[in-house]
């Protein structure tokens, strides 16, 4: 084999061997280069006669135009191979089908709960109230038997909302502060539904009102928006007896325990006298044994009654509120009431 052979040889082996095109362009400096073994032959022609030089100066520049067409070949050898890869990873198959979407939406925990205690309360012929949550001072407060100098009534416990303009108003309206409203507005049409029909004994008022409320309060255990539930039981035969078992059975079922105890300690509330808070007690469980508050509660006061358009010695009622965001904590455990309200997806999906 001649030296120009060997070289085609060697350099077709070299380039052969390249698996980049960095390591190419290095192959190539080794023939081609200003160094390389074809430039060497080259340079030395200079010795030679003028027959000889035409004669291996044409050898040189077949071997040297083959060394050439083998490094294009590479060259685009290693394009190619770079632009399969490239497409084998980033390849796109449009004939796929579309990525579904995400799975859909869930209730939020709190309203999980609400329509858990709307459902139990429903079973047992409640009613379930709906109203604004801008409400007027009348149904907020004053119906309510709350007086003038209450202290909710004041702007630091209380939001207030500038009036629409042109309307004229002796007190602002306000966000509610507690989901009673509904049910004095549904308390009130049902009396006058009652009145207009003629029957001589009002049917029972039975009425659940759950919502947002509105407080000037804010903290890891307080939130200025918060979820209430209210009930009101009205009729002419009804006692402290029957809130009792109702409510006691409401809380087996909402917390699924069968053997949970209720205690009524005394409270006072402007809107219901006697009044009472309403604690429980787990026999099982993480909170097994502690004395948890769920609720308030109490026998209407004679002035709602009749706010309600209704004799108070004739209808006598019981009243009980608790807060959903408080329930909800305690039925799954969850020790940040501000949990409910980040909108953070990794805690909303865990009720999903
Ligand atoms: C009418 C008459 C009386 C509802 C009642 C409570 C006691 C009570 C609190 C529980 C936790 C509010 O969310 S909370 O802070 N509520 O203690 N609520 S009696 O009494 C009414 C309601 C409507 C017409």
């Amino acid at each position: 084999m001649s030296d120009l052979e060997a070289i085609v040889d060697s350099a077709t082996a070299a380039f052969a061997a390249c698996s980049t095109p960095a390591d190419l362009e290095n192959a190539k400096a080794l023939y081609l280069g200003k160094s390389g073994r074809i430039t060497e032959l080259m340079k030395g022609m200079a010795a030679l006669s003028i027959d000889e030089k035409k004669q291996l100066g044409a050898q040189i520049n077949v071997a040297k135009q083959a060394v050439e067409a083998l490094l294009n070949q590479r060259r685009e050898a290693l394009l190619d191979a770079a632009m399969n890869a490239q497409l084998a990873t980033e390849a796109l198959d449009v004939s796929l089908p579309g990525r579904a979407a995400r799975a859909g939406g869930g209730l939020h925990p709190v309203m999980l709960t609400q329509e858990r205690i709307e459902g139990i309360f429903g079973s047992m012929g409640f009613d379930v109230a709906d109203g604004p949550e801008i409400e007027n001072d009348w149904f907020n407060f004053t119906a309510l038997n709350t007086p003038e100098d209450h202290p909710a009534r004041s702007m630091h416990d209380t939001f207030y909302v500038d009036p629409l303009d042109g309307q004229p108003t002796d007190t602002p309206p306000l966000l509610r502060t507690h989901t009673s409203p509904m049910q004095i507005r549904h308390a009130t049409a049902h009396v006058k539904a009652w009145k207009a029909s003629g029957q001589a004994v009002m049917p029972e008022i039975r009425v659940i009102a759950p919502g947002r409320t509105y407080r000037v309060d804010s903290d890891a255990t307080h939130s200025p928006m918060f979820h209430q539930c209210e009930g009101l039981w009205i009729g002419a035969n009804v006692s402290f007896k029957d809130l009792k078992v109702v409510f006691t059975d409401f809380c087996k079922t909402f917390f699924e325990s069968d053997d949970l105890v209720l205690r009524f300690r005394p409270s006072f509330f402007p809107f219901t006298e006697p009044s009472a808070e309403i604690d429980i007690q787990f026999a099982h469980g993480p909170l097994a044994g502690r004395w948890l508050e769920v609720a308030g509660s109490g026998q209407v006061h004679p002035n709602v009654v009749r706010n309600m358009g209704l004799d108070p010695e004739a209808y006598i009622g019981f009243a009980f509120g608790m807060g959903m965001d408080r329930l909800t904590m305690l039925r799954y455990g969850v020790n940040d009431l501000r949990l409910f309200f980040d909108g953070d997806l990794r805690f909303l999906s865990q009720f999903q």
